[in-house]
């Protein structure tokens, strides 16, 4: 079972997550974990998945990856035994948490690639008014907004406009949707009320899955920016086949409207069940090469019609 994280969020902290829509809170796991999870970004970003390979950009010293967990074993270890969870079921107020999954964001000292400012919902294949899910963005530097400090707009998680999911590379794939495109915020930041706060290593950030969020370059010429978010989906999220979100390289068996849950997205809390987990326990596993050609396939069909 996940251990317990060092402290509980306060009633303080529980009430900012609803008001605000993020959080940033410090103290919640050890250092034996922030120390484990450091050395485990850095190899993945030597040794990038597949999908790090598609996301990244190489050239510009961008690294990104996803479903990191299905093939390393670090990460496997934080949705299972870490308190991530827990602190997500705590947030989510509710009883069944399940992992939907993990993403790397990591910018070395003077990688010039912002993160354009976003709302996850529209990047995910759930129902986009679902509500309960959260991130947890935990940083292994000290960061401020000039090295890349992720940025918010406080209480945007209430509006009701659901923007286009725009990537670090302006994947046409994820820009091809009917969603508006999100406001200018950089050129009238006076019009919002902006929180990117100062953080350690070991401090995360947890947020609502419709705020408004996005980072600039690393400016820093001496700190890397190592990040990287866990996803936990509450009761009440349900899967939606809908196009320009993020592909999904495993077989999953989910119709639209069904719960997020299954081996793609296991269940953690209560407890872990033995099924879903079970081929990954075996050792990792890489995508099916069938599943990423016709993945692939269709990606390329749509960006070229
Ligand atoms: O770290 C970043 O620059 C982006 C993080 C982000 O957008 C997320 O975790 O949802």
């Amino acid at each position: 079972m996940p251990e317990r994280p060092l402290r509980e969020l306060t009633a303080d902290e529980l009430l900012a997550y609803e008001t605000d829509g993020v959080i940033c809170a410090r103290g919640l796991f050890s250092d034996a974990w922030i120390d484990r999870m450091a050395h485990a970004v850095d190899r993945v970003v030597a040794n990038p998945t597949f999908f790090g390979n598609v996301v990244s950009m190489k050239d510009q010293n961008f690294s990104g990856d996803l479903f990191v967990w299905k093939v390393d074993d670090d990460f496997r270890d934080w949705i299972y035994d870490s308190p991530a969870s827990r602190v997500a079921q705590q947030v989510l107020g509710s009883e069944r948490i399940c992992h939907f999954y993990d993403q790397l964001f990591v910018k070395p000292p003077g990688c010039h690639v912002p993160t354009p400012w976003h709302q996850d919902i529209t990047f995910w294949p759930v129902d986009v008014e679902c509500r309960a899910l959260c991130s947890i963005w935990i940083t292994f530097d000290s960061v401020d907004r000039a090295g890349s400090g992720l940025e918010f707009v406080k209480g945007s998680h209430l509006w009701t406009e659901r923007f286009k999911a725009v990537t670090p590379n302006y994947d046409p794939f994820m820009l091809d949707s009917d969603f508006a495109d999100a406001p200018d915020i950089d050129n009238h930041r006076d019009d919002y009320d902006l929180y990117c706060p100062d953080m350690g290593p070991g401090d995360c950030l947890i947020f609502n899955p419709h705020v408004l969020h996005g980072s600039s370059s690393n400016y820093s010429t001496e700190t890397a920016r190592r990040a990287f978010s866990s996803r936990w989906s509450g009761e009440g999220v349900t899967y939606e086949d809908r196009r320009a979100t993020m592909p999904l390289l495993w077989e999953h068996g989910l119709q639209t409207g069904d719960p997020i849950g299954g081996s793609l997205f296991p269940q953690i809390l209560p407890h872990p069940i033995a099924e879903e987990g079970e081929r990954r326990a075996q050792g990792p596993q890489p995508p099916e090469p069938a599943t990423v050609k016709a993945v692939m396939s269709a990606i390329a069909n749509r960006a070229s019609s």
